[in-house]
């Protein structure tokens, strides 16, 4: 009895796994694994990339609206780079290590020094304050 149990519960959990694999398939932009939050398209952990590099920005879970008013459920991107995600409810800095795309743009083009960097995308509200940890997203890359 006990292994028929057992065996209940391992086919359902890769029935499960499946269906998580199945809706990153279809997401098709995800280059990560599929979880709520902002992504990197195009560009995965450990990549070795040239300068200037295309960053695109995908998001999972919210919408992309333009800075300005808080809406439910929307924000906007932020590329910070060799820095850390900003904390919930913590106004992003706007420096050249923090990009803003307060227009609500979601590629852009940077440039880098040779050598190894981090890349942290960070959504955050119409007021520009963070949705914390859970709604970014850090790589680590090497520029030739
Ligand atoms: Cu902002």
């Amino acid at each position: 009895m006990k292994k028929w149990f057992t065996l209940i519960a391992l086919s359902s959990a890769l029935l499960l796994s499946s269906m998580a694999h199945a809706a990153c398939k279809y997401e098709g932009a995800c280059s990560q694994s599929c979880t709520f939050g902002p992504h990197f398209i195009s560009l995965n952990d450990g990549d070795t990339v040239t300068s200037p590099l295309q960053v695109k920005m995908g998001i999972k879970g919210m919408k992309v609206h333009k800075a300005g008013d808080i809406i439910e459920g929307t924000g906007h991107h932020h590329l910070i780079i060799d820095g850390a995600y900003v904390p919930e409810n913590e106004v992003v800095a706007a420096d050249d290590q923090h990009i803003h795309f307060g227009k609500g743009q979601t590629e852009t083009t940077i440039k880098l020094k040779p050598g190894k960097h981090t890349l942290t995308l960070q959504f955050a509200d119409g007021h520009h304050q963070s949705y914390g940890k859970v709604m970014s997203r850090t790589i680590h890359i090497t520029v030739k």
